[in-house]
């Protein structure tokens, strides 16, 4: 027998070993007295219900039989399902932009998906995974960008160490912003409502699955999950014991437009000066390398302090009395590369958002300066922002940045003065990385 026939044929024994008890249970509880108490059967019988606690319902029945709407209000039951460990869960329904067909399933799962009213004009696709080993602990997951994308990834994350783990599509579906437009009620729900609806409903069905409530709850996300993390710290200080968050996008007004800024300094991908990627990640990044890898004492393509790296695209320039454009940049592509470095200024002189570090240029050449608008900020000032679906993505002014500020719809901008309610609970508040979009957390 292979290794995983074996697999296999031990998970088939432990269901069915599960299966023919909690019957035989149910036998010796409901048939007539005059039957079980024949001598064979109330021999059986006695020792059956004798030893039921330890040869308790198999995890499959007790998944299958669980009532989730019996404990949730306001929430339609869209899937319940036990999915055995290995199980490749196809999602064929979800949107494709989420780029999320499958997830393979790493530990025994009961998996329920509901789909929870938040309003009149919205709702929350959410997903609760109960592993068949359970820790006693709860963890809530976020989403990323401007999107609705269930993370399967860490659900199965979650639960493959023992937690009752939660996610949702927050609010809408598929990366787009669309379903902001006109909706405050969506909006809503992707700043703050989703995860605090999740983590309230997957904390009950999780008590009410178990029969115990959790010990300790915690929560995931990162980018855009990890300003939601922050957010929680501060409106719901009493929804997680310990909060991880990565590279949070907390200062995320200025952000986006940081990030609407890009299509107007890099032009369109087909005008005259727009420069390639192969630019950007040959010659220009080679010219970061010479002008600053060793400022941290050690040649090896890594600028591990970006921040003491003042590169100098000039020393790129065409000479005057060469045709040839070849290995360097005109006027135009230096003033350009020159923007890219450069803070982004805001409203009566202020730094809006700090500038894009050097030896980011590999990574940023296919997004931020690919000659197209930005998606997510696209997205965001059509249908939330401007209220205009047609906007094209330019020109972007310090009116639009301006903009965005004083709307700030539900306070997205997720800035605490304190995070002093969730501390004094003994808690560790949550510290973001280091990283370029928490450098403007810290610094201004
Ligand atoms: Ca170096």
């Amino acid at each position: 027998m292979s290794h995983v026939d074996e697999s296999l044929h031990g998970h088939f024994m432990a269901e069915m070993t599960g299966f023919l008890v909690s019957e035989f249970v149910r036998f010796c509880t409901m048939a007539p007295s005059w039957l079980v108490q024949a001598s064979l059967l109330a021999s059986i019988c006695a020792q059956v219900l004798a030893n039921s606690e330890i040869y308790p319902l198999s995890f499959r029945s007790r998944c299958l039989e669980f009532e989730p709407a019996k404990y949730i209000q306001n929430a339609t039951l869209d899937i319940l399902e036990y999915v055995p460990a290995g199980t490749n869960l196809q999602f064929p329904y979800n949107d494709p932009s989420c780029g999320r067909p499958n997830q393979t399933v790493s530990v025994d799962v009961c998996r329920i998906a509901l789909n929870i009213s938040t309003s009149s004009t919205s709702s929350v696709i959410s997903e609760i995974w109960l592993p068949g080993t359970w820790s006693q602990r709860f963890l809530s997951t976020g989403n990323g960008g401007i999107d609705g994308c269930t993370k399967y990834e860490d659900l199965n994350y979650g639960t493959k160490y023992g937690f009752a783990t939660v996610g949702s599509n927050n609010g809408h579906n598929g990366t787009g912003g669309v379903a902001f437009y006109h909706n405050d009620e969506v909006l809503k729900d992707y700043v703050w409502r989703s995860l605090h609806t999740i983590t309230e409903v997957g904390k009950s069905l999780t008590y009410a699955f178990y029969s115990t409530p959790h010990k300790t709850s915690y929560y995931i996300g990162c980018s855009g999950g990890g300003r939601q993390g922050v957010h929680a710290a501060e409106l719901f200080p009493k929804d997680f014991d310990g909060i991880v968050v990565g590279d949070p996008a907390v200062n995320f007004n200025s952000l986006y437009s940081w990030r609407a800024s890009f299509y107007d300094i890099t032009s369109q991908a087909n005008s005259t000066n727009f420069i390639t990627a192969s630019l950007w990640k040959g010659l220009i990044h080679n010219e970061v390398l010479r002008q600053c890898d060793e400022l941290d004492g050690v040649k090896d393509g890594v600028i591990e302090n970006p921040d003491i790296c003042h590169f100098d695209p000039k020393t790129l320039l065409c000479s005057s009395n060469s045709n040839s454009t070849q290995g360097c940049l005109s006027d135009s592509q230096v003033d350009i590369v020159q923007k890219v470095f450069s803070p982004m200024q805001g409203p009566n002189g202020t730094i809006a958002y700090p500038a894009m570090q050097p030896g980011s240029e590999i990574s940023a050449a296919a997004g931020l300066y690919s000659g197209k608008p930005f998606a997510y900020s696209l997205d965001w000032f059509r249908y939330v922002v401007l209220n205009d679906p047609n906007w094209s993505g330019s020109p972007f002014s310090l009116s639009d940045i301006s903009t965005a500020q004083a709307l700030n719809p539900f306070n997205v901008s997720t800035y605490p003065s304190t995070l002093l309610p969730f501390s004094n609970s003994g808690k560790t508040p949550p510290l973001p990385r280091p990283t370029r979009q928490s450098n403007n957390f810290l610094r201004i």
